[in-house]
């Protein structure tokens, strides 16, 4: 059975991103745009609560529920929400089209009800030599999140 959910992104930048997975366990594709960014790469990751009783803050860490270090989208050493970067151009829109295996819409690691955040610097995919390269990708301010749920 074909799942679907949905995301909108509200904070100082706005988007709306669609989700579909055509079979359970088969890969997620996400397709958005998000608008409003300074041109350029952002880091996009599913964060582990949909909770925003403080902003995008609550919404916790990366969703990592194999215990992996951050990483990009390639490395298979990364965070289940680890989605790397989605690519402004000079509008100021980034289309978001992105395919990935690691992320479900059902079954016991499920992203519907948990976070989706957009932040202001590039992602550096854990290739930034310090700390924070492992668990943040030092990827800076969250400007944008909304809770991914489900829809028709
Ligand atoms: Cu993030």
């Amino acid at each position: 059975m074909v799942v679907l959910a949905v995301v909108v992104l509200v904070g100082a930048v706005t988007g709306t991103i669609h989700f579909e997975q055509q079979v359970p366990d088969g890969p997620v594709r996400m397709i958005g745009e998000v608008k409003g960014l300074t041109p350029g790469p952002h880091g996009l990751h599913v964060h582990e609560f949909g909770d925003t009783t403080n902003g995008c803050t609550s919404m916790g860490a990366h969703y990592n529920p194999f215990g992996k270090n951050h990483g990009g989208p390639a490395d298979s050493d990364r965070h289940a929400g680890d989605l790397g970067n989605i690519v402004a151009g000079p509008d100021g829109i980034a289309i978001v089209d992105i395919t990935s295996h690691l992320l479900s819409l059902s079954g016991p690691h499920s992203i519907i009800g948990r976070g989706l955040v957009v932040h202001a610097d590039e992602d550096d995919l854990g290739k930034g030599d310090n700390e924070f390269s492992l668990t943040t990708g030092n990827a800076g301010e969250r400007i944008a999140c909304g809770i991914i749920g489900i829809t028709k």
